[in-house]
């Protein structure tokens, strides 16, 4: 396993790291609102634009608007599950309030990704793009086995950084730091119990909540 070792590592600008925000009783909580979400909106796969290339990261989504992709119609935000056609559950009350806590946003989110990583999955560096306003900040939320966090710059080929993630560990950014390249290299599988709970086995969690589309 390479370092990853946080502590001594520059965070740009308007990148805020809570490691540990979240007690054991608050990422419980938050996990069984969890399960209830998915158990109105199911875990999916993705596929990438053009290619149509498989993401390992299951997801799903809460609020008004979902992050969906496929191979015809690429990236977008849409209101309604790919695969039951249902609206997106509302986002839990908790994390609305996690939001305002942080940020001191007028308006709440309106998206929350819900991305689920077994063993093999990683999600490889990516800027987020697309969000209609850069202004509004991105919060998440990590939940389960620990994560190695990749950070790197605004450039693809600036130098990354890594750091592990771990279950309870909240980010959130804003400004310059929106489109910074980032991405999840592994997870290490078996460093938490905490989403047997909700019967999914060894994995990470992570919830981002977004202000996506009209009315920014
Ligand atoms: C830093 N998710 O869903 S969340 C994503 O752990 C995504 O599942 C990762 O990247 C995950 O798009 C990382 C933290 C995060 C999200 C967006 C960022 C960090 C970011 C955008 C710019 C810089
Ligand atoms: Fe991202």
């Amino acid at each position: 396993m390479p370092n990853t070792d946080n502590d001594k590592q520059q965070l740009p600008d308007g990148f805020y790291f809570l490691r540990g925000r979240l007690d054991e009783a608050a990422q419980v909580a938050l996990t069984l609102d969890v399960g209830r979400l998915l158990q109105k909106a199911p875990l999916f796969e993705q596929r990438m634009p053009r290619t149509g290339a498989r993401m390992s990261v299951r997801m799903s989504n809460a609020g008004e608007y979902g992050w969906v992709t496929d191979r015809k119609q690429g990236y977008r935000y849409q209101k309604n599950h790919p695969v039951t056609g249902a609206t997106w559950p509302a986002i839990p009350e908790r994390l609305l309030k996690l939001w305002s806590e942080l940020t001191a946003q007028k308006q709440p989110p309106n998206l929350c990704l819900i991305n689920f990583y077994n063993d093999a999955a990683r999600l490889g560096l990516h800027q987020d793009r697309g969000e209609s306003s850069l202004e509004a900040p991105v919060v998440s939320i990590s939940l389960g086995d620990d994560a190695t966090f990749l950070l790197g710059g605004l450039s693809r080929k600036d130098p990354t950084h890594r750091f592990s993630l771990h279950s309870g560990d909240v980010i959130w950014f804003g400004g310059a730091s929106r489109l910074i390249f980032h991405g999840v290299e592994g997870i290490r599988s078996g460093t938490s119990r905490l989403l047997e709970r909700i019967g999914l086995p060894d994995g990470r969690i992570n919830l981002t909540l977004r202000r996506v589309g009209s009315g920014q």
